[in-house]
């Protein structure tokens, strides 16, 4: 055998381990042999160049770093789904189908999965192309980071000249759970449910980050081929199980709609039970011919539609209401759960926002409560099941003392929050540091809640003054601390002094000025000193400033302690005026509102480009709206903009008007 003829025999042989492992679920050979394998095929590759392979198994370990992900243009768009979310709504999509068709015809119910649609193109049998679906007409090339996914054949064996197929990518409980707890470990934030992780994992430009979070994958649907027929949903099920993809599992046919929505309801009751997570079921017309007939609108297909299963809910018990004490004082009484997994993660708390809260809710430390996660991410309380009340709990008070400091708690009238107005008090200095260093505000790499409890509980700090008096002998030697740590926290808190005027502003932390309001006083005034001194009415002149935010600025600046800090940070060397960041005044006196995922921008990076050309964006749609950027999935504010007749504009016209995309 010569060498080229053994390498080409490994590549054969791995692959096909990985078929019948990710995809069959069925291992035939055992890890040992596999590794001695690949380990020889890479030798091989090595010492023989010329033989090199994009699509060779030891090219899924990832290893290419990009700067960016480029676009792809998606010759058949990645169409998105009308959703249902009751049976009645569901026979009135079967209502339309009949009237449109007046022929018999069949569904095909599949489970929604709740992970990205990507789409894989192959020529003549050879992955070439991987992207997501963006915004369905373009969206990024990310075919480093899909060969990772062992379940994607790299190559199949099939006459089609060309095919592009798509799929959903997401990653098992499993994984998710274990990747969370890493995470943890490693002080890294968590993510919120396996979705998230999913897409996250996908947007890596190291691919081998990629390759370290078990993603896999279900393939669903041919876009587009060349050299092969087929007629049905069903058949082209068949067709990509032959050439070796992972083919959704549940795709069982109904020759009525009152058949198919009893295999959705078969399907909600195993959601508890499967090994990831889905967020309804898909309903397809099988026939392709059909799907013809029906067409589609603007942005769904009328041949198919989702039906989105309700929030998860859970029964726990609350096993005690704890008190957080926030940097302004305010005092948020939590729920501690017995952890239950739900949508995606364990979730072992809870905001009871404020004492009205519980008591509306009537919540009591024993009751069992029903949960769910709002926007399937924050957990809340839904209710209290009464009948599992057991003998007679005692209502909640809140205690009259901070649980921080001891001193006093009051409520203003009319006010629902009970407030500690100490403001020594620690608790709220430590949430008041955290929120100097979090992200919007100076954003200090390295220091998160846990550092500057432990930098306060050493007496290291008192206050945000004394970050930048820290020094490297101060940390070396402290618990969670070495060499390279201490380094990079001193590194952090140095380049944290050249921090834009308005991220200074917001760090501070006066009452009701957040990052908007903290730009406007900083583009308004231009240095700190100016600021200090503005009078309230000067204030209330801004536009899209409030006089309650005026005078809270105008009391924050004239208490002595706050000036002594202002001046503290002046001589650490903090930046204290605004330049401005404009690279045109393109947009000037214009809005944009920004709605759904765009497919290549994150919202932060769009929000700067505006407010970088002059322009800026508002959270909700108004007459006053210049522009809607609208990505995938946008919701209500789209509809609103096609109400009010505001001009709708997706990703690429939005940056064809900067001209950033040159
Ligand atoms: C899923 C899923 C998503 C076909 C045409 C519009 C949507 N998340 O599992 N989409 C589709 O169908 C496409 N099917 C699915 N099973």
């Amino acid at each position: 055998m010569t060498v080229r003829e053994e390498i080409e025999a490994l590549r054969k042989e791995l692959e096909r381990y990985n078929y019948e492992y990710y995809v069959m679920d069925n291992p035939t050979v055992s890890d040992f042999e596999y590794d001695a394998k690949i380990t020889r095929l890479i030798k091989l590759e090595e010492e023989n160049p010329e033989f090199d392979d994009p699509n060779s198994p030891t090219k899924r370990v990832g290893g290419q770093v990009l700067s960016q992900f480029e676009k792809v243009e998606h010759t058949v768009q990645m169409q998105s789904l009308g959703d249902v979310f009751s049976e009645e709504e569901l026979y009135d999509f079967d209502k339309r189908v009949k009237s449109a068709l007046n022929e018999e015809y069949e569904y095909v119910v599949e489970m929604k999965i709740d992970g990205l649609s990507v789409s894989l193109e192959y020529e003549k049998g050879v992955f070439k192309r991987g992207s997501t679906r963006g915004d369905g007409f373009i969206g990024e090339n990310i075919t480093e980071n899909l060969k990772t996914i062992k379940s994607i054949p790299l190559k199949i064996d099939t006459d089609a000249d060309f095919l592009e197929v798509r799929g959903e990518v997401y990653m098992p409980k499993a994984s998710f759970e274990k990747l969370n707890e890493d995470r943890e470990v490693s002080g890294e934030p968590i993510f919120a449910n396996p979705r998230n992780a999913a897409a996250g994992s996908l947007r890596q430009l190291d691919s081998k980050i990629t390759a370290g979070r078990k993603l896999d994958i279900f393939i669903f649907n041919i876009q587009q081929s060349q050299g092969i027929e087929y007629e049905t949903h069903s058949e082209v099920f068949e067709i990509l199980e032959k050439m070796g993809f992972k083919v959704s599992p549940w795709r069982n046919k109904f020759s009525s709609i009152e058949d198919a929505y009893k295999e959705i309801m078969r399907i909600g009751e195993e959601r508890g039970n499967l090994p990831f997570d889905i967020d309804g079921a898909v309903v397809k017309i099988n026939s392709l011919r059909q799907r013809e007939l029906l067409g589609s609108t603007t942005k769904v297909p009328r041949w198919a539609i989702a039906y989105k299963f309700p929030a998860e809910q859970k029964e726990t018990k609350v096993e005690d209401i704890v008190l957080q004490v926030g940097r302004t004082g305010v005092i948020t009484p939590n729920a501690v759960f017995t952890p239950v997994r739900i949508a995606g993660s364990t979730v072992s708390r809870a905001t009871l926002h404020n004492a009205d809260y519980i008591d509306e809710k009537d919540i009591r430390i024993g009751d069992t409560v029903i949960i769910r996660k709002a926007g399937d991410i924050i957990p809340e309380v839904v209710e209290v099941n009464k009948d599992k009340r057991q003998g007679e709990l005692k209502k909640f008070t809140m205690p009259e003392n901070c649980p921080a400091c001891g001193e006093r708690i009051v409520r203003t009238e009319g006010e629902a929050a009970h407030r500690c107005i100490n403001g020594d008090c620690p608790a709220q200095i430590l949430r008041s540091m955290e929120h100097f260093a979090s992200k919007d505000a100076m954003d200090i790499d390295g220091l998160g809640p846990e550092i500057i409890e432990q930098l306060s509980s050493e007496g290291l700090i008192k206050d945000i003054t004394d970050l930048y008096g820290l020094k490297y002998e101060d940390l070396v030697n402290l618990e969670r601390f070495a060499d390279k740590s201490a380094k990079n926290l001193l590194d952090a808190i140095e380049k944290s002094k050249e921090k834009s005027l308005d991220r200074l502003i917001f760090g501070l932390g006066i009452r009701l000025i957040g990052s908007k309001a903290a730009k406007t006083l900083a583009k308004r005034f231009g240095t700190m000193d100016v600021l200090m001194s503005a009078e309230t009415e000067e204030m209330c002149l801004i536009s899209d400033f409030g006089e309650k935010m005026a005078r809270s600025t105008a009391e924050y600046f004239a208490n002595e302690k706050n000036r002594e800090k202002v001046e503290k940070l002046k001589n650490y060397g903090l930046n204290m005026t605004y330049e401005s960041t404009a690279v045109s005044n393109i947009f000037e006196g214009k809005t944009f509102v920004l709605t759904g995922t765009l497919p290549t921008l994150k919202r932060d990076e769009a929000k700067k480009i505006i407010e970088d050309n002059g322009g800026k964006v508002s959270g909700s749609v108004s007459k006053k709206t210049d522009f809607v950027v609208a990505g995938e999935e946008a919701g209500s504010k789209l509809t609103k903009a096609n109400e009010l007749g505001i001009k709708v504009i997706d990703e690429a016209e939005f940056l064809a008007m900067t001209e950033f995309d040159k």
